[in-house]
């Protein structure tokens, strides 16, 4: 079957390919260049050398320490200008761009910028051989852009080939195998390099038997899919269970501060790096969800984590380890305990004990992906230590890519969120330490995401973690231009409004159809998609919305409650603890509350739980009658599964309506003001 070509069609390299090219320089990601250029113009007619000699080139992509030997003098305008400019060096990955006269260059000081050079000229398309410009640098906010697969080897029994999966199966793996079509590898590995990633995780956080032996004896199939991906400068990273030393090698402990442990560590790595050199590291949840780690042989996380750190330093690998640890055998009679408070509470006393090669990796959220959170307050607790920042790209609580819900909004909100008075946002931490990761969404699905608009995300995430600074809109605009190249459609006007309308706001439609004012869950135990209001309530996994005849939300507050305001900085820990200051959309996070409370928007928490849930089902209706507008001006097969998927949206959207309405009405007994039925 045809896969899709998703961001990356043909028509995106019409500018470039009808060009006379000139790539200067050496290297395996200059080949690659070469490769893209050499495809786009045969396809779009013009040409590709990498002599000087010859008809002059109107785009010329080259090494700064390639330039100088001949070539036109265009291209040493450019980097005189660069040099002039005394910017500081482009870096591994920068590029700049400059146009003088009829010729467009681009310069990079590595071979990995002139692939992000080249990449950026299909985002600007024809208008990059407009007008002409003064040089342009660019370089990537954070370092490592990194995707995390929550893929198995073998199926899971109950989570299947891929855990929180909506696309199919996965492309690395196949059936306790790797998959023969590495070709399809390859295409992901190019898209990646298109939108900004640089590092992916191949194997779940959650290490089975099967796959706790990548690390061993099944690294071949690591290697081979590094193969694929190392052509687009990305490094392969790997999970691996804590408790390896027993699992692989019959040692009789984990233990993080035993010796032979620790040698067992070191030359497995060793091996490691000798069949994979550029390798990324290792990826860790220990002591989470029933994964094993250092408690068990009472040592802490930093204990956990530096063992590994140290075996990797050599090498110049990384560990990322996880903080999402949390008490998930509590019991639901305990109010005591907050599932909110616990990855702060266990890493924040670990500040400054980590090694430099550890990136502690936390959820943006203190729960756990619901559709609205606040921002967690690890992220301002821990200056000592490097942190990455974790994102859901797949929709495991956002419709499962069953709903359109464009992300980019939500993963804006929190990148800009400050702290107070040092101005530091969530993405300064994450840029001055170990960037940002996401759980990919992709599959084998001929889309690559089932629904084809969630491909928006998966490209959204490696532009923000490329520019936290980009806008959501207009992300979202270079998206449809490379995704639908509305020029050439009947009415790339509607093309571009329409897909606007449906996607911009998507993820506050969402937010708007199921689980109200930042309270979460309220989704079936398990797989998570669709509504059960009670569904967390009473198990072992700590999401409660204590719902009763006269209120609801979570009491977090250090006054009554939890205490977990009390983990914020000022001036949030002030705001967030009073239901008179906390924003509307976090109110029933923080705060248990009457349902008459009126909210900051004038409405009761009750009437507001109503009028959203009938609004985001009317959203959703009116979402479906605007994509039949585009029949004819996208692909057949695109309309086709998108209208599908609609479909599936609006019936589970009124479900979720119509189940939370009615839940609340009878809890309160308060009748809707406008008289709708509540059932
Ligand atoms: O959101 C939860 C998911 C689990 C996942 C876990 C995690 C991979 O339901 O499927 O495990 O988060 O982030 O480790």
């Amino acid at each position: 079957t045809d896969v899709h070509p998703a961001w990356l069609p043909l028509e995106a390299f019409r500018a470039i390919g009808s060009r006379h090219c000139l790539v200067r320089g050496t290297g395996r990601l200059v080949d690659t260049v070469v490769v893209e250029v050499e495809r786009a113009c045969a396809e779009h007619g013009g040409s590709v050398r990498r002599e000087v000699e010859g008809p002059s080139p109107s785009l010329v992509l080259a090494l700064v320490t390639a330039v100088g030997d001949g070539g036109p003098a265009e291209l040493d305008a450019a980097l005189a200008e660069l040099h002039a400019a005394d910017d500081g060096p482009l870096g591994e990955e920068g590029y700049a761009v400059a146009r003088h006269g009829n010729v467009t260059v681009v310069l990079a000081d590595q071979p990995a910028g002139l692939l992000y050079g080249l990449f950026h000229l299909t985002r600007l398309g024809e208008s990059a051989f407009g007008a002409p410009h003064a040089v342009q640098r660019y370089r990537p906010a954070m370092r490592r852009r990194m995707l995390d697969h929550w893929d198995n080897v073998d199926v899971h029994p109950v989570l299947g080939q891929v855990e929180r999966g909506y696309a199919g199966g996965s492309i690395f793996w196949r059936d306790g195998r790797p998959r023969s079509d590495r070709d399809r590898v390859r295409a992901y590995a190019r898209l990646l390099a298109a939108c900004g990633v640089n590092a992916v995780a191949v194997n779940n956080v959650n290490v089975h038997a099967t796959e706790a032996r990548l690390l061993t004896d099944r690294l071949d199939d690591v290697a081979q899919i590094a193969d694929e991906l190392r052509p687009y400068g990305i490094r392969v990273h790997l999970s691996v269970t804590f408790a390896a030393p027993i699992v692989l090698a019959a040692l009789p402990t984990a233990d993080p501060l035993d010796d032979a442990v620790r040698a067992w560590w070191a030359e497995t790595t060793r091996a490691v790096y000798a069949r994979i050199p550029d390798f990324g590291g290792y990826v860790v949840k220990a002591d989470s969800e029933g994964q094993p780690g250092p408690f068990s042989y009472g040592r802490d996380h930093a204990d956990g984590a530096n063992l590994l750190a140290e075996v990797l330093a050599s090498h110049g690998g990384v560990v990322h380890w996880r903080a999402f640890v949390y008490n998930h055998r509590q019991d639901w009679r305990d109010r005591s305990i907050d599932r909110a408070r616990a990855a702060f509470d266990h890493f924040a006393p670990l500040d400054g004990r980590f090694r430099d090669n550890v990136i502690v990796q936390v959820k943006h959220g203190p729960m756990d992906f619901q559709t609205r959170e606040p921002v967690t307050p690890v992220i301002t607790a821990m200056p000592g230590t490097r942190l990455a920042v974790e994102f859901q790209v797949t929709q495991e609580y956002t419709g499962q890519q069953r709903h359109v819900c464009y992300l980019a909004p939500y993963w804006s909100e929190a990148l800009r969120f400050g702290w107070g008075d040092d101005g530091r946002t969530v993405s300064d931490v994450a840029a001055d330490g170990g960037g940002l990761v996401a759980v990919s969404n992709v599959g084998d699905d001929p889309f690559w995401t089932g629904h084809p608009l969630a491909q928006a995300n998966l490209y959204a995430f490696g532009r923000l973690a490329w520019d936290p600074r980009l806008r959501p809109a207009e992300v979202l605009d270079e998206w449809i231009e490379l995704t639908f190249h509305p020029d050439t459609s009947a009415d790339p006007e509607l093309l571009r409004r329409t897909l606007h309308e449906i996607m911009d706001d998507s993820w506050r439609t969402y937010e708007r159809y199921t689980a109200p004012l930042g309270v979460g869950f309220m989704v079936r135990p398990g797989h998570h998609y669709g509504p059960d209001v009670d569904g967390y309530e009473y198990t072992s996994w700590g999401t409660y919305h204590f719902a009763d005849r006269d209120g609801v939300g979570v009491d977090r507050t250090q006054a009554t409650g939890t205490g977990f305001t009390g983990q914020y900085p000022r001036p949030w820990s002030r705001v967030y603890e009073s239901p008179d200051t906390c924003p509307d959309e976090l109110l029933l996070f923080f705060h248990h509350v009457p349902y008459e409370h009126v909210l900051h928007s004038g409405r009761t928490v009750i009437q507001h739980i109503y009028d959203t849930h009938f609004d985001g089902v009317a959203e959703v209706e009116s979402t479906r009658l605007r994509w039949t507008s585009l029949v004819g001006l996208v692909d057949a097969a695109v309309h086709a599964r998108v209208t599908e998927r609609l479909d599936e949206q609006l019936r589970c959207a009124r479900e979720w309506r119509d189940q939370v309405n009615a839940y609340f009405h009878r809890k309160s007994g308060v009748p809707d003001a406008h008289g709708r039925p509540l059932h």
